[in-house]
């Protein structure tokens, strides 16, 4: 089948539909929420939307533990609805890309019931399951949400592994039969129409064989399972047969959720010659931390220095350039919101700094993703308090390092938690002034960030000079212009540590971009007095001045 490149020219709207829009007054958003907004995206500028898991289930990791891979989780609407929802985006030319979760099931899985029922039972190894050792867990691998990543099933005395909540029992991908499963379960989406699928933590399918012990420090629990089983041994194989049994048969976009993979893994799945993958979401610059106690993992409250951020995001620009391709996101529903954690949300600056982060980032090569309100300027919710978190990540580890180890006070913690918790990100939408936003009119499954009376989407949608009116111009600014698309890129000045200044090169003409990274006003030049100024977020240009969080796009002919 003839392809196109389209997904390297779209820009990517995702959706957390349990807070994006509720139409039936439950608290909870809903398929049929989102198809009332659909013109909203349309309106932004969007190509196509990555809906996060809508499928049945228990909920205990908000649907990335899924229990029927062919229905509609009953809160967010029936088939119907989502027929309908794929029915309007189309005829809206937007595109709907769907969450894959087949790392694992939810333990709630007809697979699961069956296959802890008996040793024997056909369904027995479709889960990887192993004896005790020494009456103790199989290895000493510690999951991604604390805690072993073995769980001991007494009906058969056999442990399960799940490298996510013990409610999400892996899939043992060596068996041919989980394979077959898994492509039957894309082509029923694929026949439907949808047009795409991320592909949540797909680098962690190919288990090494043996599953021997990972290293850890001696004041560690247990060993980083990331490291252990990301980008295994059948990897590469297990993506070429879904590649060549199903992606091949259709035009699609997909996006492989790839934590702890390197530039290097990334060309192999997305690079020209492998056909696997469309693009990867990697991890570097969202899991930079600075926390000089490595037990505590991500939990920390600093902001990263500007020097390493920019190191990173411009590895991936560099080393991928003409190999592969990569997706550019500042936040998604696992990150605090971008404009809290990489600028400032201090009112007196926060439009300022979320245009400037979205410049900074849509300049880039990839392709853009933007997080439900983050085209608004969305802030961190900042809780201080434990009862106010909901998400297993944060509660797990809040529980693991201060109730079990003891290894960080409560205070410390939460405030950690409130920097960088999940739950952040899945407040729901503040689409206006009125009562809970216009989100829900019923009570909201999670409460709202209380300051949508001052940012909201029919304020800025009515406002020029909104941070949603200035996504809308960096979003139609790519669309028309291929250098920002297919240009090459190098970072200028990698050791100043208030700026991140870079130029991408295409054909005979230039991008330079600028962006004041600090609140203070600074000098600095590299020959912008002689481009012509594309998009910036003040009124006028002062040329070499560089104004709080100010940022600025150049083009050279
Ligand atoms: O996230 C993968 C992942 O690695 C997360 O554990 C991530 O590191 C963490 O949330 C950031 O602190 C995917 C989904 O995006 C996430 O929502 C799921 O919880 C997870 O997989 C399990 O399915």
């Amino acid at each position: 089948m003839a392809k196109s490149d389209w997904w390297k020219k779209s820009v990517v709207y995702q959706v957390y539909p349990r807070s994006y829009q509720d139409s039936n007054n439950d608290g909870i958003g809903d398929l049929p929420g989102l198809t009332s907004r659909l013109a909203y995206i349309k309106d932004l500028g969007a190509d196509v939307i990555w809906l996060n898991p809508i499928y049945k289930s228990p909920d205990k990791d908000n649907g990335y533990d899924i229990s029927d891979y062919r229905s509609i989780q009953p809160e967010y609407g029936t088939m119907d609805d989502f027929d309908q929802m794929l029915q309007r985006a189309h005829s809206l030319g937007l595109k709907i890309m769907m969450d894959l979760v087949v790392n694992h099931t939810s333990d709630q899985n007809k697979w699961f019931q069956e296959s802890k029922k008996s040793k024997d039972n056909p369904y027995r190894d479709y889960y990887v399951w192993r004896d005790p050792v020494d009456g103790h867990e199989p290895n000493n691998w510690g999951s991604y949400f604390n805690g072993s990543t073995w769980k001991f099933d007494k009906t058969t005395g056999q442990y399960y592994l799940h490298l996510f909540a013990e409610g999400q029992p892996d899939l043992n991908w060596e068996n041919p039969k989980v394979r077959d499963e898994v492509w039957s379960i894309m082509r029923f989406w694929l026949d439907k129409g949808v047009d795409g699928f991320r592909m949540d933590v797909i680098n962690l399918i190919s288990k090494p064989q043996g599953l021997p012990d990972g290293q850890k420090a001696p004041d560690e629990k247990y060993a980083d399972v990331g490291k252990i089983v990301a980008d295994g041994p059948r990897l590469n194989e297990f993506l070429q047969e879904m590649n060549q049994k199903v992606l091949s048969k259709y035009d699609v976009m997909t996006v492989g959720e790839m934590p702890d993979s390197t530039p290097e893994d990334a060309i192999k799945y997305t690079g020209l010659d492998s056909h696997e993958l469309n693009m990867v979401f990697q991890f570097d610059h969202v899991a930079l931390s600075g926390n000089p106690d490595k037990r505590l993992g991500k939990w920390y409250d600093e902001q990263i220095k500007l020097v390493d951020l920019k190191k990173s995001l411009s590895t991936w620009e560099t080393e991928l350039d003409g190999k592969g391709w990569n997706s550019l996101y500042w936040n998604n529903h696992d990150q605090p919101r971008a404009v809290s954690r990489f600028a400032t949300d201090d009112p007196k600056y926060r439009v300022k700094a979320a245009k400037m982060l979205g410049t900074t980032l849509h300049m880039m090569q990839g392709t853009p993703y933007v997080y439900e309100g983050e085209e608004l300027g969305m802030t961190n919710v900042h809780y201080s308090k434990l009862s106010q978190f909901e998400d297993v990540e944060s509660l797990n580890a809040y529980h693991e390092f201060v109730d079990d180890e003891k290894i960080v006070d409560k205070d410390s913690m939460l405030k950690y938690l409130s920097y960088k918790s999940r739950d952040n990100a899945r407040t729901p939408m503040q689409w206006d002034k009125t009562k809970n936003a216009g989100f829900t009119s019923g009570k909201p499954w999670f409460d709202l960030n209380p300051n949508y009376q001052t940012i909201n989407a029919r304020d800025q949608i009515e406002d020029s000079d909104s941070v949603f009116s200035y996504y809308k111009k960096l979003i139609d600014l790519r669309h028309k212009t291929d250098l920002i698309v297919y240009g090459d890129y190098e970072l200028l000045d990698p050791n100043d540590e208030e700026v991140f200044a870079y130029k991408r090169r295409y054909n005979d003409e230039t991008l330079l971009v600028i962006s004041n990274f600090t609140d203070k006003e600074i000098t600095r030049d590299y020959g912008q007095k002689d481009g012509q100024l594309l998009i910036s977020n003040y009124d006028d240009d002062e040329n070499m001045n560089l104004r709080p969080y100010e940022s600025k796009v150049y083009l050279f002919r």
